[in-house]
Parts: C-alpha cells; sequence; structure tokens
C-alpha cells in the first residue's frame, strides 16, 4: 500500500495551554461516557462520506471507502474533553485534516455552519471556523492503532477545541449550513447543551 501519512504531527495549541486542562476539569484514562445506542456494523462495500447540499456546495459529492482512504493523512496530537469535566489527555490521531475536504469542494462563501452525521442519527452542530480548524481531522487511527468500534471505527470527526460530544464517531455525512441548527445533544428536549461547546470559556450551559 502506497503511504500517504505526511511529515511531523499537528500539536493541538490546547495542549500547550497552562493550565492545561479547562477549569475544573481531571485527567482521565478514558472517557466515562457511555454512547448512545448500538455500535453500527461496517461494510467497506457500502460506506460512504457525503458533503452536501446544493448550492452550499457546488456539487454533491460522496466519497467511497476506497476513495477516502487514498486521501493524504495527518497525525494530531491533541487532548479530548468532555462536559462532566474529565479530559482524555496525549491522543495521536491519524486521519484526513478537514482542510483535505475543503481543498476537494467548493464551498459558497455564506456558509457558516456544519452538521456532521453519523450512522443512527447522531449530529453535532458547529461552525466552520472550528470544524476546519488546523488540529481538526476525520480520524482513522488513535495512538498507531485503527480506531476500535466503541471509538468510532470506521472514520470519526476529532475536534480538539470543542467539548468531546461535537467529535462525532462512525461519520457518514457532512452538511453545511448558513444558519445554526441543534445537533443530537443540542436539540434534547430541556437540553443544557449549548450551541457552540468551548470547554475554556465553561460554555458547559446555554446561556443568553
Ligand atoms: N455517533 C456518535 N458519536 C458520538 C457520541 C454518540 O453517542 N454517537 N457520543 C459523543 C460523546 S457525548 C462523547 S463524550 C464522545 C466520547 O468519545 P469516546 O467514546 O471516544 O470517549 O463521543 C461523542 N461522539
Ligand atoms: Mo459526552
Amino acid at each position: 500500500m502506497v503511504s500517504v501519512m505526511a511529515g511531523e504531527p499537528i500539536i493541538s495549541p490546547d495542549t500547550r495551554r497552562q493550565p492545561r486542562l479547562p477549569p475544573g476539569h481531571t485527567p482521565t484514562p478514558i472517557l466515562l461516557e457511555p454512547t448512545l445506542g448500538e455500535i453500527p456494523p461496517f461494510d467497506p462495500a457500502h460506506w460512504d462520506l457525503t458533503i452536501f447540499p446544493r448550492p452550499f456546495v457546488s456539487e454533491v459529492k460522496s466519497f467511497t471507502w476506497s476513495q477516502f482512504l487514498s486521501l493524504p493523512r495527518v497525525r494530531v496530537f491533541a487532548d479530548m474533553h468532555s462536559i462532566d469535566r474529565q479530559s482524555k489527555l496525549d491522543n495521536l490521531w491519524e486521519g484526513v485534516s478537514t482542510r483535505v475536504i475543503q481543498d476537494q469542494i467548493q464551498l459558497s462563501p455564506e456558509v457558516r455552519f456544519v452538521m456532521v452525521h453519523a450512522e443512527y442519527g447522531y449530529s453535532a452542530n458547529m461552525r466552520i471556523e472550528d470544524f476546519f480548524a488546523e488540529d481538526s481531522l476525520l480520524a482513522l487511527r488513535l495512538d498507531g492503532r485503527e480506531l476500535t468500534p466503541e471509538q468510532g471505527y470506521p472514520v470519526r470527526l476529532v475536534i480538539p477545541r470543542l467539548y468531546s460530544w461535537k467529535s462525532v464517531k462512525w461519520v457518514r455525512g457532512i452538511e453545511f449550513l448558513t444558519e445554526d441548527r441543534p445537533g443530537f445533544w443540542e436539540s434534547v428536549p430541556g437540553s443544557q447543551y449549548p450551541f457552540h461547546g468551548d470547554p475554556w470559556t465553561e460554555s458547559r450551559f446555554r446561556e443568553k
């Protein structure tokens, strides 16, 4: 197989903060949060990743599994912070930079937000600046190993600068938006999950 991995890892800027942990956070070897629902099966013959809709992208684009595997890779060293104040430090992710996806599409200038969709209906909304941040990627591997089914195999989004619920596992779709819309956790009735989800400003609760 041709190696498509390049260069030194990108160091997520948040790992250089002093202190390194957001206020009140505790380091943990594993985020102790159960995933919703069952772990989806993976069938490489039918898997695809779809980028939509028109006219926000000039054409709808679907990557097959082999097309996705042929995209160039990056490694990203990053921490992951959860809304219940646990932090999983020192993750070395490998995958496709969201900026590679950006290079493959023509995005209209009025696009401001992204909704990332998973198998079985999970989704998360975010700003395009967060989605296209230098340390954001569609990860295939963690710490030198293929993702486990629990970790989102075959592909999970990783957005180190946002709370972990934005790092959608089992990604299948990327939907561009001009206006923000709630994802799964943001739309649970009575949900206090904020739309943005910045661990560093303690945006743990929805504020006016
Ligand atoms: N598809 C999907 N992605 C998901 C979730 C989920 O339930 N389904 N849970 C989110 C939440 S709430 C957290 S805390 C992290 C947990 O990631 P981990 O299992 O790798 O620790 O995944 C996020 N991504
Ligand atoms: Mo979570």
